[in-house]
C-alpha cells in the first residue's frame, strides 16, 4: 500500500480521451512533476479541474491534458488521488503513463484501485466486487441489482445478520464465562428462535445465488427439436435479425449458434442446434453430438415442434430433452393449424412466420428464471458464488446451534458453531472483526451488575 500506483483507466484502443489515475501519497508529488498547467498562477485544489500539459523529463510536450486532484480519504481508493485525461490515442496515452512511471509511479495490478479503497475502509468486499459487476452488465436488471450492491444494500443485509449472531454468541460466552449467574430458563427457548430466524433469513440469500449466476453469467437457453421444426427460425426472431440460415431442408443448422441477448433484463445466452434425428453423414451427425450436449448443460430448453405434424411423428426420435430438464414446449408454424395429436397439450403456439406467441414466450422464459424468487424481485439482492459458499457454510453451522441448543450441548460447543458462523458470514464484506464486536458488545452487557 505504500507504493502509488498508475493505470490507464479506460479501455485499450484509440477514443477521444482516455483517462488514467495516480493514487498513493506520492501522486500529489509525482504530478508536480510531470504536469506544467497552463495558467502558472493555478492552485492545486481538490475537485477542480486544471488545463496543462504533460512534460518528459527533458521538459517536452507530451499531451495537453486535464487534471484533477482527490484528497484522500475524500477519493475513491481513500488516498490522494490525481486523474488526468488526455487525448485518447493509444501511443499518447502510454508515454503519459510511461512518463508518470518514470517519476517513481508503479503499474497498478488488475483491481488494485478497488482494493485499496477496501483496505482503508471506503467500501467493503461485497461493494467492491459490485464495481465489476456493474462494469460488466449486460441488461438493466443487471445494472440495477449492481447498483443495489454497490450501495451497500447486501453489505446491510450481511451486517443485520452479523449483529444477530453476535448478540446470541455474546449471551452463549456470557454462560460460559459467568455460569453462577442465573440466566432467564426462557433464554434458551428465545434464542433457538432467533437462531431459527436468521437460518431462514441465510436460507432466503443463499436461495438469490441462481438469479445472482443468471444476471452475471447471463441464463443458457437452448433451442432444440427435430430438423426443420423452425429452430433457427426462433432464433431470429427472439434476436430480431437474420442471424442463423433458415431453409425447408431439414438439417439446415450443424453446428451450434449461440447469441447474448436481454430478454426483458436477463442477459440471454441463446443457443441454436442442428435438429436432432439419426444420420449417417458425417458433419451432420457432429452436429446432432454437439446438440445433445449442448442440451446437458442447459438452464432452460425449447423444445421446438413443427405442430403441423402428427406429435407421433416428431416423438419418433426421442430427443434427450427428458421431462426431468427445465424446458418449455414450443409449437411452432401456429399459423398453418395446429395438429389434433396436440390437444390439451401444455406449451405455448408460436408462429415464426407471423410472430405470433413470441411474446408469451418470452414472458415464459423470464419468469422461469426470476418468477419464484420474491426475495430477489423485492431487494433486488443476488449473491454471487464466493457469497454463497460463505452463506452455506454459516447456515450449516446455526442449523448445527439449533440442534445443539435442542438436544442440550454443553455451550461451549455451540459457541464454537457461532463462531464459524460468524467468520463466514464475516468474510462476505471481509470483516473478521468478531473479537472487537464481541468486546463491544460485552460492554454494554450487563453481568455482575
Ligand atoms: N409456416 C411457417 N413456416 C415456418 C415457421 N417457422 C419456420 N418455418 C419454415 O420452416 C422451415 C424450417 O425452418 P428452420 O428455422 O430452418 O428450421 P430448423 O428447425 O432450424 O431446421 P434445421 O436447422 O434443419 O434443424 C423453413 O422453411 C421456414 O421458413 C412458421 O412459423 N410458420
Ligand atoms: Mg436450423
Amino acid at each position: 500500500m505504500e507504493d502509488t500506483i498508475v493505470a490507464i483507466a479506460s479501455p485499450p484502443g484509440q477514443g477521444a480521451v482516455a483517462i488514467l489515475r495516480v493514487s498513493g501519497s506520492e501522486s500529489i508529488p509525482i504530478a508536480k512533476r510531470v504536469f506544467r498547467p497552463k495558467n502558472s498562477q493555478s492552485k492545486w485544489l481538490p475537485r477542480v479541474l486544471l488545463l496543462g500539459t504533460i512534460v518528459n523529463s527533458d521538459d517536452e510536450t507530451i499531451d495537453q491534458v486535464l487534471l484533477s486532484v482527490f484528497m484522500g480519504p475524500a477519493s475513491y481508493t481513500g488516498e490522494n488521488l490525481v486523474e488526468i485525461t488526455c487525448h485518447g490515442g493509444m501511443f499518447v496515452t502510454q508515454a503519459v503513463l510511461d512518463t508518470i512511471i518514470s517519476t517513481g509511479a508503479r503499474l497498478a495490478d488488475p483491481g488494485e484501485f478497488s482494493k485499496r479503497s477496501f483496505l482503508n475502509g471506503k467500501m467493503d468486499l461485497t461493494q467492491a466486487e459490485a464495481v465489476m459487476d456493474l462494469i460488466s452488465a449486460r441488461t438493466a436488471l443487471a445494472l440495477r441489482a449492481a447498483n443495489s450492491q454497490l450501495e451497500g444494500r447486501l453489505g446491510n443485509r450481511i451486517s443485520e445478520l452479523k449483529q444477530s449472531l453476535l448478540a446470541i454468541l455474546a449471551h452463549v460466552e456470557a454462560y460460559i464465562d459467568f455460569p453462577e449467574e442465573d440466566i432467564d430458563p426462557d433464554a434458551n427457548e428465545s434464542i433457538i428462535q432467533k437462531l431459527i430466524i436468521l437460518s431462514e433469513s441465510v436460507g432466503n440469500l443463499i436461495k438469490t445465488a441462481e438469479q445472482g449466476r443468471i444476471l452475471r453469467e447471463g441464463l443458457h437457453v437452448v433451442i432444440s427439436g427435430p430438423p426443420n421444426a423452425g429452430k433457427s427460425s426462433l432464433l431470429n426472431s427472439l434476436l430480431g435479425y437474420e442471424r442463423a440460415i433458415v431453409s425447408d431442408l431439414a438439417g439446415t443448422t450443424r453446428d451450434t449458434i449461440e447469441e447474448m441477448i436481454n430478454l426483458k433484463g436477463i442477459p440471454v445466452r441463446l443457443t441454436d442446434t442442428a435438429g436432432i434425428r439419426e444420420v449417417e453423414e458425417l458433419i451432420e451427425s457432429e452436429g446432432v453430438l454437439r446438440a445433445k450436449r449442448e442440451l446437458k448443460r442447459a438452464d432452460l430448453i425449447l423444445t421446438v415442434v413443427d405442430a403441423t405434424i402428427d406429435k407421433k411423428e416428431n416423438e419418433k426420435i426421442k430427443s434427450v430433452s427428458s421431462d426431468e430438464l427445465n424446458h418449455i414446449k414450443v409449437f411452432n408454424k401456429a399459423d398453418l393449424g395446429i395438429h389434433n395429436s396436440y390437444k390439451g397439450e401444455e406449451g405455448v403456439q408460436i408462429s415464426c412466420l407471423e410472430g405470433t406467441g413470441i411474446e408469451l414466450l418470452v414472458g415464459l422464459i423470464v419468469e422461469s428464471c426470476l418468477g419464484e424468487n420474491d426475495h430477489f424481485a423485492k431487494n433486488l439482492i443476488a449473491v454471487n458464488s464466493r457469497h454463497r459458499a460463505c452463506l452455506e457454510s454459516a447456515h450449516s453451522n446455526v442449523n448445527n446451534a439449533i440442534n445443539a441448543f435442542k438436544e442440550g450441548v454443553e455451550p461451549e460447543f455451540i459457541s464454537v458453531d457461532l463462531r464459524e458462523a460468524l467468520d463466514s458470514v464475516g468474510e462476505i464484506v471481509g470483516k473478521a472483526d468478531v473479537e472487537d464486536l464481541l468486546g463491544e458488545i460485552f460492554s454494554s452487557f450487563c453481568i455482575g451488575k
